[in-house]
């Protein structure tokens, strides 16, 4: 019988907190279990931190603005991070052993994605924060004699960054990395899904000589738990968080005591526009990623595809045809494409979407239930790429983040309607539009109500570029200089001539 999780099983891991610069056991005295999604086995136990560790973290965090790291030059401090970035390339198989374990994605797409964009996230923002200028305003005055503005910025102060399991090392870099390269220390609360390369982060952290208390770490849950300690903490300056909505509007009731500012990134319910004149080859293998990477948990990912009438039966037939060849399984298995759920409550959640799209009269055409493998897996959380057709535009399915490996197609049939369409939704993150007419692409993208219009593409990212959602999916903009928004407090300087 095929052992899909032997290789996991080696050693059962066990995950410190990591404050001012080191590994501790939470005072609390409480751990948690972490278990395998590929086939349930339990991997590690967690030191989930107490109010009473938090507020050492932030105090860390605190006391190393005031330390060496506030002392530091622009420049020296993005050296660090320069180094940082390289540093974990170099420990990418550490990383990428400790991600996959955690959340059973390929092996392949978490050496091709997660663990590079880990690293780019510090180079790129450090890149950017050393070569950062400043506006600069000549101001005329009565006297003749004028005066002169510009701009300054300092860090904000000690960052909270609440980080979710999907993507966990590139989305919690993504915020820890400019964090750092404006000068902030921060607190990190990764999910608790997925607590390993964070806490393995800390070591390089130390290994590249970044002072103690700038990169803390706390594990533990959300609501009465390490999650709200850190948000409800006084001494945290600012929250960011990646994260399902409905926790947005919790953090966001714990920013408003001490109206502290808040940066979120949160759910999506994307659409995926393909137009008759797409190259169909193209909007297929677009879709097949857009749908199915990563099992559907990804917050860009297309849960909505409108198809132009004259192309909608074809394209169902290539989109099916395309998921049927995707092969699903363990991260070492070969050829694989689609591991598992991160757990079993998100396999019963995708699952639950499944059974009320067959009660609510969808087409299945093609999975909507569990993989049988004969083997360890059977224990896992894998559920099978489904797409579906047929279910009315407000039915749960349609409106509700599913997260998971799934697709609904439905047709239109003109260009108004398909921007409608899209655009009914309380969410706002993303969209794919799928078409060869230049003109179309023009007038389509700028109407969609979303943070992020791909054109041909998905998931294609330039860091520099503004990144965030509108309307239920986020509030602000990171990426490039737009980070400084969150990450520093900016003060114009008058000086009159
Ligand atoms: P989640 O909201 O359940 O958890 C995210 C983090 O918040 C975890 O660390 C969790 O412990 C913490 N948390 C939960 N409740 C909290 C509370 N009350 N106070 C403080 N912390 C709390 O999200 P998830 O299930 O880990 O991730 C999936 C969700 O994230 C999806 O909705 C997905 O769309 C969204 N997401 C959005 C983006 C984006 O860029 N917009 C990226 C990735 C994921
Ligand atoms: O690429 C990024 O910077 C980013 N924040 C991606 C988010 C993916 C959501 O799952």
């Amino acid at each position: 019988m095929h052992d899909a999780a032997a290789p996991l099983r080696a050693a059962l891991k066990e995950h410190k907190l990591f404050i001012d610069g080191q590994y501790a056991p939470a005072t609390s005295g409480k751990l948690f279990d972490k278990f395998s999604p590929v086939d349930g086995t339990l991997i590690a136990r967690v030191h989930e931190a107490g109010l009473e560790d938090v507020d050492r973290a932030v105090k860390a965090a605190r006391a190393a603005l005031a330390g060496p790291w506030g002392r530091l030059t622009a420049k020296a401090r993005c050296d660090l991070l320069l180094d940082l970035s390289q540093r974990i390339a170099a420990r990418s198989d550490d990383f990428l052993e400790a991600e996959v374990a955690d959340t059973g994605k390929p092996r392949k797409m978490a050496a091709e994605l997660d663990i590079p964009r880990g690293a780019a996230n510090f180079a790129v923002f450090a890149d950017i924060i050393k070569n950062l200028g400043s506006e600069f305003y000549d101001t005329p005055t009565h006297d003749g004699l004028g005066a002169i503005n510009y701009g300054v910025v300092r860090p904000k102060g000690v960052i909270g960054v609440i980080s979710p399991w999907n993507l966990p090392l590139l989305l919690m870099t993504w915020k820890v990395g400019p964090a750092l390269a404006c000068g902030n220390t921060v607190v990190v609360k990764p999910s608790e899904e997925t607590p390993a390369t964070a806490t393995l982060l800390g070591e390089v952290m130390n290994d590249v000589g970044i002072p103690p208390g700038v990169y803390n770490v706390i594990h533990g849950f959300g609501p009465g738990s390490a999650g709200e300690f850190l948000t409800r903490h006084p001494g945290v300056d600012g929250i960011t968080l990646t994260g399902e909505s409905r926790t947005g509007e919790a953090i966001m009731q714990a920013a408003a005591v001490g109206l502290r500012d808040v940066s979120f990134e949160l759910g999506g319910k994307n659409a995926g526009i393909v137009f008759a004149d797409a190259d169909l080859d193209k909007a297929i293998e677009g879709t097949l990623r857009s749908a199915f990477l990563n099992s559907g948990q990804v917050c860009l990912g297309t849960e909505r595809v409108y198809v132009e009438r004259p192309l909608f039966e074809q394209f169902v037939a290539r989109l099916k045809e395309g998921a049927e060849k995707l092969v699903i399984g363990a991260p070492g298995d070969p050829g694989v494409n689609l591991g598992p759920l991160i757990s079993k409550e998100h396999q019963r959640k995708v699952l639950s979407y499944y059974e009320k799209a067959r009660e609510q009269g969808a087409t299945v055409v093609t999975g909507g239930g569990v993989p049988v493998f004969g083997d360890a897996r059977d224990d896992g959380s894998f559920v099978e790429p489904t797409i579906w057709t047929g279910l009315a535009e407000d039915s749960a399915p349609i409106r509700e983040e599913i997260f998971g490996p799934v697709c609904h197609i439905a047709p239109f049939d003109t260009e108004e309607e398909a921007v409608r369409l899209a655009n009914d939704s309380e969410y706002g993150l993303a969209a794919a539009v799928w078409t060869e007419n230049l003109a179309r692409a023009h007038r389509v993208a700028p109407r969609l109500e979303v943070g992020i219009v791909w054109v041909n593409s998905w998931f294609l990212r330039d860091l520099r570029t503004a990144f965030g959602g509108s309307k239920r999916s986020g509030i602000g903009r990171e990426g490039g200089v737009h980070s400084l928004e969150f990450y520093t407090e900016r003060s114009n300087v008058c000086i009159k001539l």
